[in-house]
């Protein structure tokens, strides 16, 4: 009867290990990601800035990603620091032996990372997009991103300019963070199928801040 048991335990293992080696959600042309809501830490006296919703969708020409906080964009904004609410990292070539390995990522083989980022417009003409300007009365809030390449390991360089950060954004709506990203700047073919993953910047969960990869088939 014990060596039965055992047999079972045995055998119930296996197929664990076999579905959880291909549990990676697939999905075309459009996926949307959930994040708890209240798993952020707060940055000085600027509340951390909370996703709870990643959608990304492509167009055919762009990858388009909405951000959707907790609250409404202002209250994390205003008399607050600017700064990124997400990093999405791309495997375009859906192969892990080519690309880089981001810092604290258990996988390899991604091409690129962007970073989704809110900044402040202030009175003054000035703008921020990490940090704040201190004693100006913030106008407006917009989106911006980065877009860096994986050169060697965990080493990256910009591709997008580092500036225009305005052009590459529009403004903040409520509590959604919107940008696209051009196939053409990250070499994308309509069609194809890309590993992505997508990480909340204020996530408290040090090493878990990644939702689940997803292999979404573009559009
Ligand atoms: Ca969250
Ligand atoms: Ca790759
Ligand atoms: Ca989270």
């Amino acid at each position: 009867m014990k060596k039965l048991m055992c047999l079972g335990l045995t055998i119930g293992m296996a197929v664990f290990t076999s579905t959880f080696a291909v549990q990676i959600q697939k999905a075309t042309h459009t996926v949307e990601l959930e994040d708890a809501a209240g798993d952020v830490n707060d940055s000085g006296d600027s509340p951390g800035k909370d996703v709870v919703k990643v959608i990304l969708d492509t167009d055919g020409e762009n990858l388009n990603i909405a951000v959707v906080l907790a609250k409404e964009a202002k209250f994390y904004l205003e008399g607050h620091m600017a700064g990124d609410v997400i990093d999405v990292i791309l495997d375009t070539d859906n192969d892990q032996a080519t690309g880089g390995k981001p810092f604290f990522y258990d996988k390899p083989g991604f091409e690129y990372q962007i970073q989704v980022g809110a900044c402040i417009e202030y009175e003054n003409g000035g703008i921020a997009c990490s940090g704040a300007l201190r004693d100006v009365k913030a106008v407006n809030f917009f989106s911006t991103y980065a877009l860096h390449r994986f050169t060697e390991g965990s080493n990256t360089e910009q591709v997008s300019e580092s500036f225009n950060w305005k052009a590459r954004g529009r403004d903040i709506q409520g509590d959604r963070i919107e940008v696209s990203v051009p196939y053409a700047q990250m070499g994308l073919q309509a069609g194809q199928p890309i590993r992505l993953a997508v990480k909340e910047r204020a996530d408290s969960t040090f090493k878990k801040e990644y939702l689940p990869e997803v292999l979404l088939t573009i559009k």
